[in-house]
Order: C-alpha cells, then sequence, then structure tokens
C-alpha cells in the first residue's frame, strides 16, 4: 500500500484518498435503453438480456418453488447451521430497531399520530458477481419481514453453470427465509423489471415500491435511473474498509482486515490509518506474508496497490479521527487503546467496529449488524439498511370541533397571506356553523 504522510498538514482531508473511479453516467448509455426495453417487452426482454451478459437463458424468470426447496435440502448442513445463526441475531437487532408510532397531542383535541408503515412490496437485488453473496440474501431479506413488509420479490443472475438458475446456495438461503417470489434475473433487466412490473406488458411480476441490494455498476446505473419510478436504498460503489489503529494494535489482525475487503473487488479499497511509523511497518511485513497465503492473491493485490488503498500516517488519534470522519468509510474499524472513546467521536462511517476482537467480516456475516452500507463517501448523509428502509411513516391528523376554533383564525390568515382564500374559506365555513 501507497504512503500518505500527513502529519505536517492541516489540509481538508475529504479528498487525501480519492475513491476508485466509477463512471455511473457512462454506464447509463447501456442501462436506460435497457430499462426501456424491459417496459416496453417485458419478460422477453429480461431474458434476451440475461442471455446476452450472464451467457444462459432460464426456460422461465420464476425460480419453481421446487427448486427452492431442494436448494433448501441440498444446503450443506454447516452452512445452514451459519445462516440460522445469522438470522437469529439479525432478527434480534432489526426487531429491538422496529419504531414505534407516535402520538403528539398538540393541545385540547388535536393530536398528530406519526404513525409507521411497512411498504406493501419490495424488490431485494442479489447480485452474482465474483462470488455468491448469500449473505447478502439475509441482510435484504430480514430487515423487510420484521419490517411487516407483505411481498417481498428477489432477483439474482442465472447461472450458466446452474442450467440458468441463480446460485444454489442463495437459492437455500431464500428458502430458509421463506422467500417463494425468486427471479432467475440479474443487472439493470432485473431491476427494471422490479420496477415496472410485467403485467402491463402481459407477464406475472407486479412492480415493487423499493428495490434494495448491493450490485455492480450497471445495477447502480439503473438504481440511478429507475429512481422515482421505485425508492432505492443506495447506490453501492466498490467496497472500503478503514482502520485506525495505534502501536497497541495487532498488526497480524490489521493486516487480516485489510485483506478482507480487498478480496472483494480489484477496486476496494484499504486504508491504515496510524499515528505509528513503525506499525505500519509492521503490517506492511504482515501483508507481504499474507497475501501471498490467500486464494485471490492478485485481486487483493490490484486493491492494495490501487490509488484508492493507502497507509495514512497521522500526528495523533485526533487527526486520524479527522481524516477518518473527512474519508467516511463504508467500515471504520478502531484498533486503539481507548477503543469506545474514539469510536464515539466517529460522526461519518457506514458501520463502526469497535475493538481488536471486532473484524469487518464478523459483521459481514453474523454480527447481528448489515453489511448493505453506504459507500462512496455517501456516509455523511446516508444509513446502512435496516428496518427502517422497508417503513414509511405518515401523519394522521385528528381535530374536534373546538380545537379547529382555537387554530382556524390563524389558517385563515395565512392563506389570505398566500393569496389563497380558498384554503382560508375551507375552514371559515366550519367555523360559521
Ligand atoms: N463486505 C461486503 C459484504 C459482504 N462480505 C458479503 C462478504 N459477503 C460489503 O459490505
Ligand atoms: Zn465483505
Amino acid at each position: 500500500m501507497r504512503r500518505l504522510d500527513l502529519r505536517d498538514t492541516s489540509v481538508d482531508y475529504r479528498d487525501i484518498v480519492p475513491r476508485a473511479e466509477v463512471d455511473v453516467e457512462q454506464a447509463l448509455a447501456v442501462v436506460v435503453p435497457l430499462c426501456d426495453d424491459v417496459r416496453t417487452r417485458g419478460e422477453a426482454a429480461v431474458l434476451d438480456a440475461g442471455e446476452r451478459f450472464d451467457g444462459v437463458r432460464p426456460d422461465a424468470l420464476r425460480v419453481p418453488e421446487d427448486e427452492l426447496r431442494r436448494a433448501l435440502a441440498d444446503l450443506d448442513p454447516a452452512v445452514r447451521a451459519a445462516l440460522e445463526e445469522s438470522v437469529a441475531r439479525l432478527r434480534r437487532t432489526c426487531a429491538a430497531e422496529l419504531e414505534e408510532s407516535v402520538t403528539t397531542v398538540v393541545a385540547d383535541g388535536a393530536t398528530v399520530e406519526r404513525r409507521i408503515v411497512p411498504m406493501d412490496r419490495v424488490g431485494l437485488y442479489v447480485p452474482g458477481g465474483l462470488a455468491p453473496l448469500v449473505s447478502t440474501v439475509l441482510m435484504n431479506a430480514v430487515p423487510a419481514q420484521v419490517a411487516g413488509v407483505r411481498e417481498i420479490a428477489l432477483a439474482s443472475p442465472p447461472q450458466a453453470a446452474f442450467g440458468g438458475l441463480p446460485h444454489p446456495t442463495i437459492l437455500g438461503a431464500c428458502a430458509l427465509l421463506g422467500l417463494t417470489e425468486v427471479y432467475a434475473a440479474g443487472g439493470a433487466q432485473a431491476l427494471a423489471m422490479l420496477a415496472y412490473g410485467t403485467v402491463s406488458t402481459g407477464g406475472d411480476v407486479e412492480p415493487v415500491n423499493l428495490i434494495t441490494g448491493p450490485g455492480n455498476i450497471y445495477v447502480a446505473a439503473a438504481k440511478r435511473h429507475l429512481q422515482g419510478t421505485v425508492a432505492i436504498d443506495s447506490e453501492a460503489g466498490p467496497t472500503e474498509i478503514a482502520i485506525i489503529a495505534d502501536v497497541t494494535a495487532d498488526a497480524a489482525f490489521v493486516a487480516a482486515d485489510l485483506i478482507s475487503q480487498a478480496e472483494h473487488d480489484p477496486m476496494a479499497a484499504s486504508v491504515l490509518v496510524t499515528d505509528s511509523e513503525d506499525f505500519a511497518a509492521r503490517v506492511d511485513v504482515e501483508l507481504e506474508k499474507q497475501v501471498p497465503a490467500t486464494t485471490h492473491t492478485e485481486r487483493i493485490r490490484t486493491a492494495l496497490d490501487g490509488p484508492q488503498s493507502a497507509t495514512v500516517l497521522v500526528r495523533d488519534i485526533e487527526q486520524a479521527i479527522d481524516v477518518a470522519n473527512a474519508y467516511a468509510a463504508e467500515h471504520l474499524e478502531i484498533q486503539t487503546a481507548d477503543a469506545a472513546g474514539v469510536a464515539a467521536r466517529i460522526t461519518n462511517a457506514g458501520a463502526i467496529f469497535v475493538g481488536a476482537f471486532t473484524p469487518v467480516s464478523l459483521g459481514d456475516y453474523a454480527a447481528g449488524s448489515n453489511h448493505v452500507l453506504p459507500t462512496a463517501g455517501c456516509a455523511c448523509h446516508s444509513s446502512g439498511l435496516s428496518v427502517r428502509a422497508f417503513c414509511k411513516n405518515m401523519h394522521v391528523v385528528t381535530y374536534d370541533e373546538a380545537a379547529l376554533r382555537e387554530v382556524g383564525g390563524h389558517v385563515v390568515t395565512l392563506a389570505a397571506a398566500e393569496d389563497l382564500p380558498g384554503h382560508g374559506e375551507a375552514v371559515a365555513v366550519r367555523l360559521a356553523r
């Protein structure tokens, strides 16, 4: 990893470690016609695109339920047990985070309720990509289920190696969660299918209200294009890990964690922020030892050597906190003497992993936290996936006659001030009774 020495600088740290170049706008040139094709030709367009991009044309988009049952029966027992534990922890967190509706008595006889309601129907996307992300099924579906979403459709790319079905472990996880509406559809065409539905073009897919889930640049472009037709969670970019570490940290742990996220993608970002040159050197030695011993050495090397990855040397932990808040990593680990104290001062991160025994990969699979998190600095304004993403809230307003009389004059005044007397009249007609 390249070195970036900030010890004598106090600049704006926001762009100090550049993000991987991801040109979503350019991908839109491919994605917009594809989405339009799905809107006008429906399922035939989805199948055609699948044949073109995934190299396989499934017999049908909808995965038959007996295939789901078979995938569950065929799940490796250890994988099943791990998935079950992960689901149990995630459910616990989701249930505790469900927001209650709140009723405010604004005045006598006047209430405003903030009612929380789940979305009716959502679409979840689970990519194929470099690895079958079975854990992503859980991270998307469990919050939707706990939120109380009635209908959940899930799409994942058809795989030539599995006769045009999505990866069997993904199907097994769907079955484990009781998901029955699963489609062998990937990429932008899958998102367009979920957003527009196919009913108007003679198919069976009802449109969804919200689409969540990660994906490549084409999926991100489709989300950008379809936003408005549907709600989306966020556009996922290449994964990122930043680690604040001091001399008390374990270099072998830190190196392993930098590698763990670099493993996802040659464009993944691994950033170490440390106030100790000696510790940085020890991490370099560990990386030299650990990288060749992993399976995806080339991908990891490309990610660690890329401009998006770096060891950032800082004066002290104060400066490390400033750098981390400016960078707003998807995942931020704190490996310092007072890890909890440092974590308390972080305001921008997708998720924070505190202390030597909380690696990001624990959160990727089984911590009870969610691994669908904002990337590319979006942690400044966005949150990871949770039950909240699957709910809306609406005000329910109830005033009785006396309560309207009390405030009605002000409504009439403001309506007149806006030259909207019809608004005032709707109150006046009642007050005149
Ligand atoms: N670290 C990824 C999620 C993931 N890791 C899935 C393993 N499987 C993005 O947060
Ligand atoms: Zn991961």
